[in-house]
This record gives structure tokens, sequence and C-alpha cells, in this order.
């Protein structure tokens, strides 16, 4: 089989509704060649998201999936896998999804260490909803609801993940496609939790701070020479000033919520009926 018609495997045939310009192209495209080179059969793919015009992704592709609610991305993945951990999950989602209304999911499936691949579309915007403020829009910007400009300072997504404990950190970038499908096929070998930025422009209501052009102009690779279980030195990265550093920040190992789980149900198994008696003796 040609390699191009590998690829068109795990796409859906539903045309893509993006503006033309949209980052989010080259995304899927990303995708769907690292699901490709991985060589997964579509049965065994779940893809999850929330509300916004990332979360569309799983329309496009072959594989399960499920077009949840705004900010809600996390806890239905975590469920996905759990009930089922033989598949392979991604979850989806923009800035807004992922780090305002769901923002409160990200520590804890980074501390349980749930074995999915995160992708977090970052355009510093909410696209679909026309052009209101994220949580990663930087300061000052002048946006539909901020006339007059931004007054808070924007959140890092990267810099989140790493002090929250995901054990696979890194940061993309949606024109940068070889090795956005590097980063993903890396991100979804991985045992545990694996957090992708993946910077992207929104051609219609961001031209701003996510423009192209700008990010091409501060983009360095993250140095060869980083040690990924160096937390600190990864957060000094990810919350550079001058540069945006692309590429793997951590990488740890640690047992996942997996396998945390069968131990309890081992030992539930083990010791759960005597436990229960005695519960019930407390009430006799
Ligand atoms: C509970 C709820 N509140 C608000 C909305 C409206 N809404 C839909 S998408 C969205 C923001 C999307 O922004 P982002 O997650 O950055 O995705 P993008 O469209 O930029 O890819 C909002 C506020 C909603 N659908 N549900
Ligand atoms: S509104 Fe922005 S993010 Fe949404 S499809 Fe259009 S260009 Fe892409
Ligand atoms: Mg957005």
């Amino acid at each position: 089989m040609e390699e191009q018609d590998k690829f068109c495997e795990y796409l859906s045939g539903v045309s893509p509704v993006w503006c033309p310009g949209c980052g989010n192209y080259g995304i899927l495209s990303s995708l769907v060649e690292a699901l490709g080179e991985i060589d997964l059969a579509t049965k065994d793919i779940a893809l999850i998201s929330g509300i916004g015009c990332a979360s569309r992704l799983p329309y496009f592709v072959k594989a399960y999936g499920f077009h949840g609610i705004h900010g809600r991305t996390l806890p239905i993945a975590q469920g996905v896998k759990v009930a089922n951990p033989e598949l392979t999950v991604v979850a989806v989602a923009g800035d807004g999804d992922g780090l305002a209304i769901g923002g409160g999911h990200l520590p804890h499936l980074a501390r349980n260490n749930t074995d999915l691949t995160y992708l977090m579309f970052n355009n510093a915007i909410y696209g679909m909803t026309k052009g209101q403020f994220s949580p990663t829009t930087a300061l000052s910007s002048i946006t539909k609801t901020t006339p007059f400009g931004l007054f808070g300072e924007p959140t890092h997504p990267t810099a989140l993940a790493i002090v929250y404990g995901a054990t696979f950190v890194a940061r993309g970038f949606s024109v940068k496609k070889e090795q956005l499908k590097d980063l993903i096929i890396q991100g979804i070998h991985h045992r545990g939790f694996s957090f992708i930025e993946i910077l992207t422009s929104c051609s219609s209501f961001n031209t701003t701070d996510m423009n192209v052009a700008r990010i091409i102009k501060r983009l360095e690779p993250v140095p060869a020479s980083h040690n990924v279980e160096d937390k600190v030195e990864a957060l000094r990265l990810a919350t550079d000033e001058e540069k945006i550093y692309h590429g793997i920040f951590q990488r740890v190992e640690r047992p996942t919520l997996e396998d945390r789980l069968q131990e309890v149900e081992k030992a539930a198994k083990k010791n759960g009926a005597r436990q229960f008696e005695a519960l019930l003796g407390q009430f006799q």
C-alpha cells in the first residue's frame, strides 16, 4: 500500500469545517500520520474531546470518538481508559476548554498518571465563539471581550503540566508537522499521562500573538543536552520569556492509574469480604 493511502485510512471522510488557514489542519495531518506509523487498528483508538474548534477533531478521524461537553474532556477520557484499558485514548481540547472551564481536571489526571495522550490545541483565543480571550491570550491583547486590552498574565500550559507531575510533557507547533507527528508517536508510546501543548493559529480571530510568523521568530528546539528528568530545568525552559522552546521537556516513569487500580482490585478481592463483614458487624 502507498504510504499516502495508509494515512488516508485514518481519515473518516468527513470534511473538516475549520476556516481556511486554520492551524488545526496541520495537527490533523500529523495525527493521522502518527497513527499510521504506529499502525494502530482504528477499532483500538478512542478520540475524546470537549467543545470548541479543536474539539471537532474526532469527526475527522476514523476511530471511536466522543465529542463531549465543554471542559470535560479529561474526566470522560479517563473513564474510557479505565473501562477499557486496551484502547489507545487520545484526548483533545482547546486552550479555553482545557484551561478555563476545564482547568481543574488537568492536575488530577497528571497526578493519577492515567495512561492516555492529551493534545492541547493552543491558539490563545476562544475560536469557536468568535474571539473572546482565553487563559493563554497575551497581556494587553485587544479581543472581543477586552476592547481596552487584556489585564491578566497568560498561563503556560506546558509549565502547568510539568508542575502537576505529568510524566511526559512536550510542546509542538502545527506548522512543524514532522516533529509534531514524532511527538504524538512518543506520547502514545509513553506509559502514563502524556501532555502535548500544540501551538496553533486561529486565522479568523487571533491574528496577533499566535501569528505564525511571530512564533517562528522565537522558536528554539529544547537543547539536546536537556535532562528530561530535571523538572526545574524543564520548568525554566517552558517559561522562558524570550524563546519558545519546542520538543520534549519532561519524561519520567511512574506507575499508572491502571497499575494502581489493579493493585486495589487484588487487595479488595483478597480482603474485601472480611472487611465488609467487619463493617456490617459495627451496626449489629
Ligand atoms: C458550559 C459552556 N459554556 C460555554 C460554552 C461556549 N463555548 C463553546 S466553545 C468555547 C470556547 C472554545 O475555546 P477553545 O477551547 O480555546 O477552543 P477553540 O475554539 O479555540 O479551538 C466556549 C466558551 C459552551 N459550549 N458550554
Ligand atoms: S475560528 Fe479559528 S480556530 Fe476555529 S476553525 Fe476558524 S480559524 Fe480555526
Ligand atoms: Mg482556543
